[in-house]
């Protein structure tokens, strides 16, 4: 395990943590590799920027559900990371032990000049991940997590944080808080410098910003985000639509086939042992998915009769 107690207290205490090396040099150098085919050219320029930039650098697709920065991705690695253990435990704690989904994966590539390069003001990340307001009660809680792919120093416009403490008090949480109203979170905040393969963590209710690049240089984060399941105002991305259907592409079924059953549940997919499992619908989702291994729902369907 590498999210240890002491990352689970310096969580619950300042609402953020950074977990370094959470990745071991082998799954660093094997995702790096997946993002070499899948976006040509920037694992090459963050690491060194006289590789040049990369091919529409300037494109942004982190807010395009169709582009390539969304879950799935072609290979296997990156899709392990959105459905890590580790991150699926982190996350139903956090949530007073509910069960969670992952409600969100996006790769988010950046550098100077990009659209996002950006100094943001101060915020919270509910605006598109609940319809209504992250309240102070852990059955509502809601977790991000970032995975950084290439260094984060101060020039690589680290992520900058807030710890909660300087907020405790406030009776609400706003959207955003500009440095005029809040000098005090700006002056306070944190810069989340990291090293390749670390992961930082915090919550729908943690203040933070993104900051300008300092110089010609680059970024690649992973931002994976987990809900309850139980209300459903909460997330911000729904898995069907990957699926196909008269128009546009199915992108969902290879991975759906291949993964456990853990992970399918993980992605919002119905459980084995739920009620919604009958002999129609076992027949139906295996018509639909023909390389998926049907046992666990079948089984799930005996133990539950
Ligand atoms: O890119 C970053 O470091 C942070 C971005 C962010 O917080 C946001 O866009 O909501
Ligand atoms: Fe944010």
């Amino acid at each position: 395990m590498k999210i240890t107690q002491h990352h689970i207290d310096h969580y619950k205490t300042h609402g953020y943590v950074a977990v370094e090396n959470f990745l071991t040099a082998k799954q660093l150098e094997a995702i790096r590799d997946e993002l070499r085919e899948l976006m040509p050219g920037w694992v090459e320029f963050c690491d060194n920027p006289e590789n040049g930039k990369p091919p529409n650098w300037d494109q942004d697709g982190y807010f395009n559900d169709d582009s390539e920065t969304k879950f799935p991705y072609p290979g296997k690695i990156l899709n392990s990371m959105v459905t890590h253990p580790e991150f699926r435990a982190f996350a139903k704690m956090m949530a007073n032990g509910q069960d969670v989904r992952c409600d969100e994966s996006s790769l988010s590539l950046k550098c100077q000049g990009h659209p996002r390069d950006e100094d943001q003001v101060m915020h919270c990340d509910y605006g598109n991940h609940t319809l209504a307001y992250p309240p102070d009660n852990s059955d509502y809680w809601q977790t991000t997590f970032v995975l950084f792919y290439t260094n984060v120093d101060l020039n690589h416009a680290p992520t900058a944080i807030c710890p909660k403490t300087y907020y405790s008090d406030d009776y609400i949480l706003s959207r955003v808080c500009s440095r005029a109203d809040r000098p005090e979170l700006y002056a306070n905040e944190i810069k989340a410098t990291v090293s390749a393969g670390s992961v930082l963590m915090y919550s729908h209710r943690t203040y933070h910003r993104g900051t300008k690049f300092l110089k010609d240089v680059g970024r690649i984060g992973h931002w994976i985000s987990y809900s309850p399941t139980a209300w459903q105002w909460l997330g911000r991305d729904g898995l069907s639509k990957s699926g196909g259907n008269l128009r546009g592409p199915e992108i969902l079924r290879p991975w759906m086939e291949s993964a456990t059953a853990e992970e399918r549940t993980a992605m919002g997919f119905p459980p084995p042992g739920h009620p919604y499992w009958c002999e129609e619908t076992i027949a139906g989702v295996s018509a639909r998915y023909p390389g998926m291994d049907m046992t666990p729902y079948k089984l799930g369907r005996v133990r539950a009769n």
